[in-house]
């Protein structure tokens, strides 16, 4: 699958292809992609890709002309590559996603949908916006990391790029840490513990594995799992505890062990 971004900041991609996981997932093919610094697509002497904004006020627009070029070069490559493989009609066009505060939030079922697509066109805003007349011509999808204010979109276009990248397959070191990750099953994850299993403390005792973990009980290690995973997600996230009930996740017994919790109405 191939991702084209377009961004003022193409340098700060390097690491996330250089490093780990997603290294993997590139190196190995499943996932391409293509770098279109929107510098490039700007003209005269000064390559102005910002202007004031009309009506006044601080800070400064991303123009629309660059990114159009941008945009016509994406398409365009995009068109070429997949009449060189020729075969069956034309895939459909990939989506353009816009990076902004204003857009849904990024989530593991939108990463789901995108890992199961063939990639999508990943828009990066900088300074105030981007002019609304190309964002009403193109764009598909707002995406936001969430209620922060950060200072562009590569950030956001990163993050998404990391979580779709870890699901293509052969990228994750075992197909089941998938199935164990938190959202994936619209659980929290229980604690984890390894090696030494007494960790010596600055007062003098030690903080040990809880035991259950050492007995080679696979039923009585998945159930206090099970447990921790319960009861971290009802202290702290009671909507996913919600959640998973609405859609038939929670066994008989997992309801009467969160009836057990002496769950504290204030955090
Ligand atoms: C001072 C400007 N802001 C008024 C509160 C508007 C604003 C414009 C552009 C705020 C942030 C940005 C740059 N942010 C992004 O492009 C962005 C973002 C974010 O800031 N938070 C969470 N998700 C995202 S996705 C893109």
């Amino acid at each position: 699958m191939r991702f084209d971004v377009i961004t003022l900041f193409p340098e700060l991609f390097a690491p996330h292809l250089e490093v780990g996981v997603t290294r993997r997932a590139y190196a190995g093919g499943s996932l391409q992609l293509k770098l279109w610094p929107l510098r490039d697509f700007a003209e005269g002497n000064y390559r102005r890709v910002d202007d004031r904004p009309f009506g006044g006020g601080p800070g400064m627009v991303m123009m629309a002309p660059p990114l159009e070029r941008a945009l016509s070069a994406v398409r365009g490559a995009r068109a070429q590559e997949a009449g060189e493989g020729e075969g069956e009609g034309a895939a459909p066009r990939a989506p353009l996603i816009h990076f902004s505060p204003t857009g849904r939030k990024l989530d593991q079922a939108l990463v789901r949908e995108l890992a199961a697509g063939s990639g999508a066109v990943l828009l990066c805003g900088r300074y105030e916006g981007i002019d609304q007349r190309f964002l009403d011509r193109h764009v598909d999808l707002e995406v936001s990391l969430g209620d922060f204010v950060l200072s562009g979109g590569e950030l956001p276009a990163l993050a998404l790029l990391d979580a779709v990248a870890r699901l293509q397959p052969g990228v994750l070191q075992d197909a089941a840490s998938h199935q164990q990750d938190s959202f994936e099953d619209g659980l929290l994850d229980c604690p984890h513990y390894s090696r030494p299993e007494q960790l010596p403390r600055a007062d003098g005792g030690v903080d040990a594995v809880p035991d259950v973990l050492l007995s080679g009980h696979h039923g009585r290690i998945a159930r206090w799992r099970r447990e921790r995973s319960l009861e971290i997600t009802a202290r702290r996230r009671a909507d996913l505890i919600e959640a998973a009930r609405a859609a038939g996740r929670l066994s008989k017994e997992d309801e009467r062990f969160l009836r057990s919790l002496k769950l504290d109405a204030t955090p």
